[in-house]
């Protein structure tokens, strides 16, 4: 055999080799870049000796041109549909039991019937044809008596052997099977699309479906895709084992992937056991299935059994509740989050998904609806899995309404909060949208009563959840404001509560009255500030008012207050809800020692705007920074009109020549520390 000719041989079987570990057996014998070299080696050699290419050569996976069409395929031996029942509980294996034991003529007194059982995989059907061991045609099932050929795509299915692992390999095997996709594939096969700005499936079975049918093959190959076989078609020079079972037990030995989720077993019983355990762990399987499937497991008694038009008498596939339905979207709501989150939600004509009637599902948010195009009034596909709140899929976009209905905008359908009026905004570089009046909206109760009066913030002690959902359900605290005006008697009657702990909870409410400004400011649950821009805040301001007043260029003064922070701040204090529950509380008698804050004390660079670029000789950025925020200056990411100096080093770019243009005054370091010095003389 000639070298090369020799070569291409062993590292197509050892790719191959690889590829069984990888997709097949999920055991990675090789690392990537290893696998990938020995990849590159083939494909060189076979660009340059082009007969050397054969029709199993793993490089055939990638994709070969785009296709016209599908060219029709004639089955030889038809591909049959499987009677499908759709009943809950064990009638179904019962029944199905009943009747094969009355066409095969048995009695009572006769032994139960052995069975196989296996999952109904929730992909498209395929017929993988191989003669002499190589896959020589892949075609879809079609009408069962023409399907159409999908060989090419079909080949960048990883786990489909191109050859059979067999030394004197059958002259004509059909393999039978399910291609689907994992569902972990599909999450990860659809983020890198969302990333990449480019569209999602929208579900694994479509994924599957719509991949094999790609007419551009390098596309399917992109589709991470999985197989698995469950019965035969025409076979030649080849005698399969006597059982269903065994010979899917021969096609797994061949290479052939085969579900591990099956059993054998005796009767009725044995199915029903079955489709119990497989129906209790349907949402923990690595894909979607639609059910079970029941067969006679011995071959014999199937070909006694025959078929009945187009379904055979020995299996029936017991059916689990769809998880996906159409139904219409017949409004928008939208429900106000523990968090002040609104949280869109499809009303829909009811319909039975998962097991349960569905007439809510969740929209997420404004990006998903924006992503998924929901309108009012389209119909949609409906996904309801395990326990998992019902969701909509998609849009189906053919079946919208003439005219177009408007794109849905939650800002603009609910510019208020529905749940308390407070005004409604959407934060830079947050999904959600949210109500403002944290303080006052009932929907954040509960989070905003446990939050104040936590260890870091008001400290109450002994006010913790149990006891905030008795005071928030009978109606005894609307706002942190109403805790101040809770007395013995309330206290003392509500559930586990004795009078003592009654009286050191009053005693805890009393003591927190006397409190920092920057303990209040972090109790006031302002999204986006935390315990230490609470600290930084009152710092800075010494008064609540100052905050209470500070516009965006004074919020943007203080250390670690950028946009979004100072952006959250506004908006709760421009809310009059949240200020009305503010006043109460002070005039609970809530106070603090105040201050003047730092923010007048006027350094040499008070009001002042500095951007700082290149690198300075002596200074890191940050010492920079922080000397100009200690002289009261500001600091800034980008050169503007309002930029009162650029502090420039080597290597400054851009922003020196914007500077430049617009004629702000340009300092090197030593200006800057000259600057910086003068103040302190
Ligand atoms: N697991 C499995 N799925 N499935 C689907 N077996 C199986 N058998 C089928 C079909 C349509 O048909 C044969 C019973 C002919």
């Amino acid at each position: 055999m000639p070298v090369d000719l020799a070569r291409a041989a062993a590292l197509r079987r050892e790719i191959e080799r690889h590829n069984y570990a990888y997709y097949v057996l999920d055991q990675p014998t090789i690392p990537d870049a290893e696998y990938d070299r020995l990849f590159r080696e083939l494909q060189a050699l076979e660009a340059e000796h082009p007969e050397l290419a054969t029709p199993d050569s793993p490089t055939r996976r990638v994709g070969g041109k785009p296709l016209d069409g599908f060219a029709p395929v004639r089955h030889v031996v038809p591909m049959l549909s499987i009677r499908t029942e759709t009943d809950t509980e064990a009638s179904g294996a019962q029944a199905f039991d009943a009747r094969v034991r009355k066409e095969l003529g048995l009695g009572e007194s006769d032994p139960p019937v052995d069975y196989a059982a296996e999952l109904k995989f929730d992909g498209l059907a395929i017929n993988l044809r191989y003669e002499l061991g190589v896959l020589v045609q892949a075609a879809t099932r079609g009408d069962g008596e023409t399907g159409e050929d999908v060989t090419q795509n079909i080949r960048t299915v990883h786990a489909i052997p191109l050859r059979l692992h067999a030394d004197k390999p059958p002259v004509v095997l059909e393999v039978r099977g399910e291609v689907f996709m994992r569902r972990d594939d599909f999450e990860r096969y659809n983020a890198k699309q969302r990333e990449a700005g480019k569209p999602t499936l929208v579900n694994p079975r479509n994924g599957a479906a719509g991949s094999i049918r790609q007419l551009d093959p390098a596309i399917a190959a992109q589709r991470p895709l999985s197989f698995y076989a469950y019965g035969l078609g025409e076979v030649q020079g080849w005698t399969p084992p006597p059982t269903h079972s065994a010979t899917l037990d021969a096609l797994e030995k061949l290479g052939v992937p085969v579900c591990a989720e099956r059993i054998t077993g005796r009767g009725a019983a044995a199915l029903i056991a079955f489709h119990d355990d497989i129906a209790a762990r349907r949402d923990s399987l690595p894909f979607d299935i639609d059910g079970v499937v029941y067969k006679v497991n011995r071959l014999d008694l199937q070909r006694e059994l025959g078929f009945v038009t187009r379904e055979p008498r020995w299996a029936v596939a017991h059916k689990f509740p769809a998880q996906e339905q159409l139904t219409t979207v017949l409004g928008i709501d939208v429900q106000v989050g523990r968090t002040g989150a609104l949280t869109p939600v499809a009303r829909l004509a009811p319909v039975f998904v998962g097991g349960v009637t569905v007439t809510n599902a969740t929209l997420h948010n404004q990006d998903e609806i924006d992503r998924k195009d929901v309108r009012v009034g389209d119909t949609v596909i409906v996904r309801r899995a395990g326990d998992v709140i019902p969701e909509v899929v998609a849009a189906v976009i053919e079946r919208r309404p003439v005219p177009e209905p408007p794109r849905f905008n939650i800002l603009q359908s609910y510019p208020v909060c529905p749940e308390c009026g407070s005004h409604v905004v959407r934060l830079e570089g947050e999904a959600a949208v949210r109500c403002t009046g944290g303080l006052y909206c009932p929907a954040q109760r509960k989070q905003a009563l446990l939050h104040f009066a936590g260890r870091r913030a008001m400290d109450i002690e002994g006010l913790g959840d149990k006891l905030v959902d008795q005071l928030v359900e009978r109606g005894l605290v609307h706002s942190p404001a109403d805790v101040y005006g809770l007395g013995l008697d309330t206290l003392a009657g509500l559930e586990r509560m004795a009078e003592k702990s009654a009286a050191n909870l009053l005693a805890a409410i009393e003591a927190s009255k006397a409190t920092t400004l920057a303990r209040f400011i972090f109790a006031l649950g302002i999204r986006n500030v935390g315990e230490t821009t609470a600290k930084d805040l009152a710092r800075h301001f010494g008064s609540l008012a100052a905050l209470i007043t500070a516009d965006e260029a004074g919020l943007l003064a203080v250390r670690d207050v950028g946009p979004v922070v100072a952006q959250s701040i506004r908006q709760f204090f421009a809310e009059p809800h949240n200020l009305e529950v503010v006043n109460k509380l002070r005039a609970a008698g809530v106070h603090w020692p105040e201050s003047t804050g730092v923010q007048q004390s006027a350094g040499i660079l008070a009001g002042k705007t500095l951007v700082l670029t290149g690198t300075l000789p002596m200074l890191t950025r940050e010492a920079a920074k922080e000397m100009i925020e200690a002289a009261g200056g500001k600091v800034a990411g980008s050169v503007s009109k309002k930029t009162d100096y650029v502090v420039a080093g080597e290597e400054a770019g851009s922003k020196l020549t914007r500077a430049q243009e617009l004629g702000v005054t340009i300092l090197d370091e030593a200006g800057l520390l000259a600057l910086l010095e003068s103040q302190e003389q």
